[in-house]
């Protein structure tokens, strides 16, 4: 009854065509920034904005603006706003500086608080006339006001009684792409790299120059374009023109180039017969390096750093410690600018699983925090938000609340290395935002702690690990892309709300019939339960394939090797005890509070449950259910779900484009089928375990014979110099 409701809802909208300016097709390479005209009722609200533009100088960032603000009026309302100079006479969008627009408008009241690249959205009487005001301390700033002014236009919001500052959370907001100078991705899947091909930088680098734009639209100001499994080669003398041209494309945007290094460079391709970062001939070949660098990239942003890591070279060849590589590369970028991000992704993947006492997780912590307050000021540490490796559940870091004197960066993945791999859709959102309002110690959520809030820190802030490929929608499900855009926006400000961001996301990217907005929100914002639900519940890790390809369940894969990423499971039960009392002591790394949460059986949350205890199947969760119950009908629960998103989905046809609504459909029904193969197989193999009967007597009487199925929609698996297994399609 309800379904047949909604049907006849969706045919009044369609017949009614208030939408159906969106119904052309769509390829989702705008993103979120499409422009769409708005409909005349809404776009009726705007007819008092200024017809003119007024740029207060022409830098090039300005420019953009400029053009950008041209664009996205004349898109959704039609009109073509007119360039206008200083003395204009007609009302006028004002673009400039807060110094420029002093100078212009000395008696204008501009507020005082704005930092950093804030913006201030307003209207006042600039030379008698009535403006709309665009001004921030920085260029890029204005930039970021004109792309916020867009945004509210798109949303229908009024931007003529404007009054407000907005600032970003913290300085640092980068993405890092694991591009590889061959064109292919380490985890990506969306095709190829937008960089790089056959071992250099692309000739034709539009879609580079269209990246900035979105990562601008939402406040980036970095993008490192390189693997952090890092080819020395890209610091060479001969590749550095290719880099300039990648510069020259990110820079209207104010978006900052920056490469990963290879700690051995001096070595492999500097000529010298060491790396050693405590040698003086190593520090200078770093000093010429970036000097020359910054000589044909005078706004480069730096270098990321993954060393002692999966087989990459380290200080510890030498004896020496992160904070010396660290600072010898920092120390050459101290004097331009450049900022040092290194990994704290250290850790030995030859661990002796056989030990109990063994525990990857411990190992960023235990490395780093004996360092704090060695590093120069210009480095920062760039910390995952678990102790893991982007589980579907982690805990936080507890680095993140180990360092006082040294900058701290928070790296989230974006690509869905363990959550899917587009094409399962799972909006990380909700688990970011638990993370970044998680309180570490008496009321200090890790938001706060990355943005140098807490210990004064000079720097800080969010790292995305992107991974956007040359499909031509950037991350291949276009609902994936939501991840893209909160990231953004979540970096710039961690207090939005996951529904607020859905929101606003579904909007601009599929309009503003509420049919639309409904279900892709709640579906968006129910995804990372439900995918956590039928792949690894109650903080068991993922028990996909993880010495493979990462997507399909593989529960024995994690255990009997180096890896780390052991769940212990036997007869009896499952879980890796990591408390203070029996286990490995990781529970020791956090402040006593946390410590009190996670140490006993008594408080510790079910969905960490097994992160940090091995209990038996039988052991009753505070949801008052057992844990292999638990399992069992989380794995079927998640499935259903997966199948109601199919449904769900149908209900959009005629909603949007065909080619977007064609495209989801065929994504979530296979992800719909891929949920039964994991759900069956995961339940399965917990009833092999432990030998204990599904309550429900689902269990173990499939009728059909479920298997990992090759995908029907195109997968692309790069395991590039890690020695794991590489699935070819
Ligand atoms: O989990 C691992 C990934 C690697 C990646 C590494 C890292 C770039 O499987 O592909 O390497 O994390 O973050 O360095």
């Amino acid at each position: 009854m309800k379904r047949f409701g909604l049907r006849l809802v969706a045919h009044i909208v369609v017949f009614a065509g208030p939408f159906s300016s969106c119904f052309c097709a769509e390829t989702g390479a705008e993103a979120w920034l499409r422009y769409s005209a708005l409909e005349q009722q809404a776009a009726k609200k705007y007819e008092r904005l200024p017809a003119h533009i007024v740029t207060l100088n022409d830098s090039l960032v300005l420019k953009t603006a400029q053009q950008e603000l041209i664009r996205g009026v004349g898109g959704m309302l039609g009109r073509t706003l007119r360039t206008r100079v200083v003395p204009f006479t007609e009302p006028a969008i004002l673009l400039g500086t807060i110094e420029q627009l002093h100078t212009l408008a000395p008696v204008l009241n501009i507020p005082s608080n704005i930092r950093q690249d804030g913006y201030w959205l307003a209207h006042g009487q600039v030379q008698g006339l009535e403006c709309v005001l665009v001004a921030s301390l920085t260029e890029r700033g204005v930039l970021y006001g004109v792309f916020a002014l867009l945004r509210k236009i798109a949303l229908g919001e009024d931007v003529l009684a404007l009054d407000e500052v907005e600032q970003p959370s913290a300085p640092l907001r980068w993405v890092n792409q694991w591009d590889n100078l061959d064109g292919r991705i380490e985890r990506g899947y969306a095709g190829a790299s937008i960089f790089f091909e056959g071992g250099n930088v692309r000739t034709d680098l539009t879609r580079a120059g269209a990246y900035a734009r979105l990562l601008a639209s939402v406040g980036i100001t970095g993008c490192a374009i390189n693997n952090v499994n890092a080819d020395p080669r890209v610091l060479s003398d001969s590749f550095l023109p290719q880099l300039v041209r990648v510069a020259d494309v990110f820079r209207p945007w104010g978006v900052r180039l920056a490469v990963s290094v290879d700690l051995s460079a001096p070595k492999t391709i500097g000529g010298l017969d060491t790396f050693d970062p405590l040698d003086s001939r190593v520090a200078a070949w770093w000093r010429h390096k970036v000097d020359d660098i910054y000589r044909q990239i005078p706004d480069f942003g730096g270098f990321v750093v993954k060393a002692d890591s999966e087989g990459r070279a380290g200080p510890s060849s030498y004896g020496r410690s992160p904070a010396d590589a660290a600072n010898v590369i920092a120390r050459a970028l101290q004097s331009h600018g450049g900022v040092l991000f290194y990994r704290a992704f250290v850790y030995d993947h030859h661990l002796d699983w056989r030990n109990l006492k063994n525990d990857r997780a411990r190992a960023a912590y235990d490395i780093f925090h004996p360092l704090d307050g060695k590093f120069e000021n210009n480095v920062v540490i760039q910390i995952k938000h678990g102790p893991i490796d982007f589980q579907v559940r982690e805990p936080v870091s507890p680095l993140l609340d180990g360092l006082q004197h040294t900058n701290e960066a928070i790296e989230l993945q974006i690509t869905q290395e363990y959550t899917g791999q587009q094409r399962h859709l799972c909006f990380l959102i909700p688990m970011w935002k638990e993370v970044l309002d998680f309180d570490m110690h008496a009321s200090t959520p890790v938001k706060d702690l990355v943005a140098g809030k807490v210990f004064q820190r000079p720097t800080g802030g969010f790292v995305g690990v992107a991974n956007v490929g040359m499909d031509v929608n950037w991350m291949a499900h276009p609902l994936a892309m939501a991840n893209l855009y909160g990231f953004g926006r979540l970096a710039w400000n961690p207090d939005l709300g996951a529904n607020t961001i859905v929101d606003e996301w579904t909007r601009l990217t599929f309009g503003n019939d509420p049919l639309v907005v409904r279900t892709i929100s709640q579906t968006q914002l129910s995804s990372w339960h439900v995918y956590e639900s039928y792949t690894g519940p109650l903080g068991v890790g993922t028990l996909t394939n993880i010495v493979g390809n990462h997507y399909d369940p593989g529960p024995e894969s994690s255990e009997r090797n180096g890896w780390g990423q052991w769940h212990r499971a036997d007869h009896e039960g499952i879980g890796m005890d990591r408390t203070m009392a029996t286990g490995t002591g990781f529970v020791g790394q956090y402040a006593p509070d946390v410590q009190k949460l996670y140490e006993t059986l008594a408080a510790c949350p079910d969905e960490l449950l097994l992160f940090f205890h091995h209990v038996p199947y039988t052991h009753l969760l505070h949801s008052g259910k057992t844990v292999i119950q638990h399992v069992y009908d989380a794995h079927y629960e998640g499935a259903d779900a997966v199948g109601a998103y199919v449904s769900q989905w149908k209900l959009l046809k005629g909603h949007v484009d065909e080619d977007r609504y064609a495209d989801v459909l065929t994504r979530l029904q296979y992800q719909a089928e891929q949920a039964v193969v994991w759900r069956d197989t995961i339940d399965e193999w917990f009833y092999r375990m432990s030998g204990i009967p599904d309550a429900k007597g689902r269990v173990g009487h499939t009728t059909s014979q479920h298997q990992a199925m090759v995908p029907q929609v195109r997968v692309r698996f790069l395991d590039a110099n890690m020695g794991k297994v590489v699935l070819k399609q």
